[in-house]
């Protein structure tokens, strides 16, 4: 903050005070705003990536489609802060295209339904093949079960079970939070 010379005198004092305050909050709210980001929210067709967006931008975001052989990709920009967002489902031909949209983003936030009992199993399969990639080594994951809410749902405990062979083969190298989520 570049130091600033106070009006002397009076009231003058006082409102050169006051101006030093705003001007800090506002240097602080810029260092933040400008901390650029680049996040990758990847998952399964229907496990909340929209309504995630849809939280956290409060709504109010932009949204460019990135055309694209196989998958559906999209670059979600808010402040200095881009996501790149994909649904998983695609065939698995265009997989390796994957690793091109993690590369070297801060991290990648991986969106599973707790709820879905039946498809657990297959996301878990493709955070696997999608963190195997060497490229992603050491950027981290956050895993986030969503739909807690639902009946059924598998809390954060049961989530970090089932993923535990992910755990087992990647916790050297990659940093991976699993944590649960309700949107709704
Ligand atoms: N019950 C429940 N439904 C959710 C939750 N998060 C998202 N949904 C619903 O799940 C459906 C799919 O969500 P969407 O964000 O479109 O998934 P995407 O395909 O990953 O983008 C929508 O009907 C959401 O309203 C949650 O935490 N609980
Ligand atoms: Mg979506």
């Amino acid at each position: 903050l570049p130091r600033t010379r106070l009006p002397g005198g009076g009231s003058g004092a006082l409102a050169g005070m006051l101006a030093l305050v705003a001007r800090l909050l506002e240097w602080l709210r810029s260092l933040f705003w400008k901390e650029e980001m680049e996040l990758t929210l990847v998952g399964l067709q229907y496990s909340g990536k929209t309504t995630l967006l849809t939280v956290l931008a409060s709504g109010q975001f932009t949204e460019d489609m990135i055309p694209t052989v196989g998958f559906n990709m999209r670059k979600i920009t808010k402040g200095n802060v881009t996501i790149k967002v994909w649904d998983i489902g695609g065939q698995p031909r265009f997989r390796s295209m994957w690793e091109r949209y993690c590369r070297g983003v801060n991290a990648v936030v991986y969106m599973v339904d707790a709820a879905d009992l039946e498809k657990v199993e297959a996301s878990k399969n493709e955070l696997h093949s999608l963190i195997d990639k060497p490229q992603l080594h050491g950027i981290p994951v956050l895993v986030l079960g969503n739909k807690r809410d639902l009946p059924g749902a598998l809390d954060e405990k049961q989530l970090i079970e089932k993923f535990n062979s992910i755990f087992l083969a990647y916790n050297q190298s990659t940093k991976i939070l699993i944590t649960e989520t309700c949107l709704n």
